[in-house]
């Protein structure tokens, strides 16, 4: 049996802070739209998809950003996105901020993507682990990175779920530069990885990384890929949002390390690739055969 899933990186431009989630959700129809017309099986959405990358900014009261929390997924906003993935038989996968309460009342908020299948089932909703950045207002740079002042760190790590016929894992932005992300997911059997990502171009603690943003880009995932036998699904929120310039480059790699496809702007694009998950065992069965060659007894902490 087949084991071709068509996977739609659906990178989207910036997302400005008086777009409305309304808006967001119409530009995303245009792509889950174009995306049927190109018989994908799942789109992916980037990370905090349906408002602008709102850790830029310092607020004194935390509560005071909340309203760029969802606390449901679907919820009123985004019901016509869903209804049209499943009308068209497409999977979604959707990063955006979660905001929950503890039963005593603490309030909980986390960076999370949401991945359903093509009958708007949820498969998984993964918390990221890896949060970036900075815990207080540091007025010096042109603008803030607060995740860590806006996300608590997942407790959970990274899963892999059956879900298009194959083993699907995800991370989200800051994940994809670690080694270990791939790796407890390859340990798992992943054979598709989604990562949403929002990366400005400038990296204030050290600009000389500026013009390096897209060779990181692709050298993290490329790399992730090929040691682990598994394709990654790389997806921007790229563009001037609020006068801060972020990295497009949207790409599907396969298992090879291999581009398969890249997008070619900055703004809402599709990015399609045929993802034949057979392929995947060509590497985790011969040089990343993980069972006969890792050495984890040698291998120090
Ligand atoms: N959203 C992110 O996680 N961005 C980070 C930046 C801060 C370096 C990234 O790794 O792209």
């Amino acid at each position: 049996m087949s084991r071709v899933v068509t996977v739609a990186a659906a990178q989207l431009g910036p997302v400005q802070r008086t777009d409305s989630r309304a808006d967001v959700v119409e530009r995303m129809l245009v792509l889950l739209r174009a995306a049927a017309a190109r018989s994908c099986d799942l789109v992916v959405f980037p990370e905090l998809a349906l408002t602008t990358f709102f850790p830029r900014w310092y607020v004194d009261d935390i509560a005071a950003a909340d309203h760029f929390y969802e606390r449901a997924m679907p919820n009123d906003a985004t019901a016509p996105l869903f209804a049209e993935a499943r009308r068209c038989r497409i999977g979604l996968a959707l990063g955006y901020a979660l905001f929950g309460t503890d039963p005593d009342g603490t309030a909980r908020r986390w960076n999370v993507q949401t991945l359903w299948d093509r009958d708007g089932r949820e498969v998984a909703t993964f918390k990221k682990v890896h949060i970036p950045g900075h815990e207080s207002n540091e007025p010096d740079r042109p603008f803030q990175h607060l995740e860590r002042y806006y996300f608590e760190p997942s407790p959970d790590g990274f899963g892999v779920w059956d879900a298009f016929g194959g083993r699907v894992g995800m991370m989200i932005c800051n994940d994809r530069r670690w080694p270990e992300s791939y790796r407890s997911m390859g340990l798992q059997g992943v054979e598709l990885i989604l990562c949403g990502y929002n990366t400005p171009l400038h990296y204030a603690p050290d600009p000389s990384q500026d013009p390096l943003q897209g060779f990181h880009n692709q050298l993290v995932m490329s790399a992730g890929a090929y040691q682990n036998g598994t394709f990654v699904v790389g997806v921007a929120k790229g563009g001037v949002e609020e006068g801060v310039d972020s990295l497009a480059e949207s790409t599907i790699f396969a298992p090879s390390g291999e581009v398969l496809a890249t997008a070619t702007t900055a703004g809402d694009e599709l990015v399609v690739a045929d993802c034949d998950l057979d392929w995947c065992a060509r590497y985790k069965d011969t040089l990343f055969d993980f069972e006969r060659y890792r050495r984890p007894d040698v291998y120090r902490t």
